[in-house]
């Protein structure tokens, strides 16, 4: 008379959280912070957003601009490649999906380079970023977005590794071909698809 409960708790038949990728672990409460360089202090008064390289309209926001925005939330899981996950994360952001609309991406466009206000880089497929995928992030879990998580605005695309999920983030550049971004050419996957475990080249 026992085990019939086990399938309302959420948990596979193998104990594992089924919304926890292969070779992924849950990390809980915690948040940990992963930044290669140096915490910036960004002033929102002099913060932009900006869309560039292959579009109709290249477009700058200020942040008074990009808040003013239709938004939308991502309610879901974020996967790091150093294979801690967070299941059930709020963001509340601006969808790529409206800012592409407004900068209009050329048919040449293919691929797009997220550039930030500290110079790290990360590329993805614009099919990546486009259709409800991706965010301009400006809370987590109902609260500003703290500074060592990327505020006041990271790059939020959950469904890929989140070191796409550019944190600081100043732009994105629409090119006609694929280029790697700054762990990109440190030995991570091109895309980096966490059901896939694409964490490395050649995965
Ligand atoms: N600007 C910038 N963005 C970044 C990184 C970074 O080093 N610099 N690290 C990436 C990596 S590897 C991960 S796992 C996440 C970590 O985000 P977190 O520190 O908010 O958990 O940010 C990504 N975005
Ligand atoms: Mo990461």
């Amino acid at each position: 008379m026992v085990g019939f409960t086990r399938g309302f708790s959420g948990r596979g038949r193998s104990g594992r959280d089924p919304r926890l990728p292969p070779g992924q672990y849950d990390a809980g409460r915690s948040w940990p912070v992963l930044t290669a360089e140096a915490t910036p202090k960004l002033d929102t008064a002099a913060w932009t957003f900006t869309v560039e390289g292959l579009v109709q309209t290249p477009s700058t926001w200020t942040w008074e601009e990009i808040r003013a925005l239709p938004g939308s939330d991502y309610e879901g899981d974020i996967h790091c490649v150093t294979t801690w996950s967070k299941l059930g994360m709020t963001f509340r952001g601006v969808s790529l999906d409206v800012l592409l609309d407004a900068a209009v991406p050329l048919p040449a466009a293919t691929h797009v380079m997220a550039y930030t206000h500290t110079g790290y880089t990360t590329n993805l497929p614009l099919a990546d970023v486009t259709g409800g995928q991706a965010w301009v992030a400006w809370e987590a879990e109902g609260k500003s977005l703290p500074r060592e998580h990327g505020g006041p605005a990271r790059l939020l695309v959950p469904h890929l590794y989140f070191w796409k999920s550019a944190k600081w983030v100043a732009g994105l550049r629409l090119l006609d071909h694929d280029e790697p971004g700054f762990w990109e050419q440190n030995g991570y996957h091109d895309r980096g698809d966490p059901w896939l475990e694409q964490r490395y080249q050649g995965d």
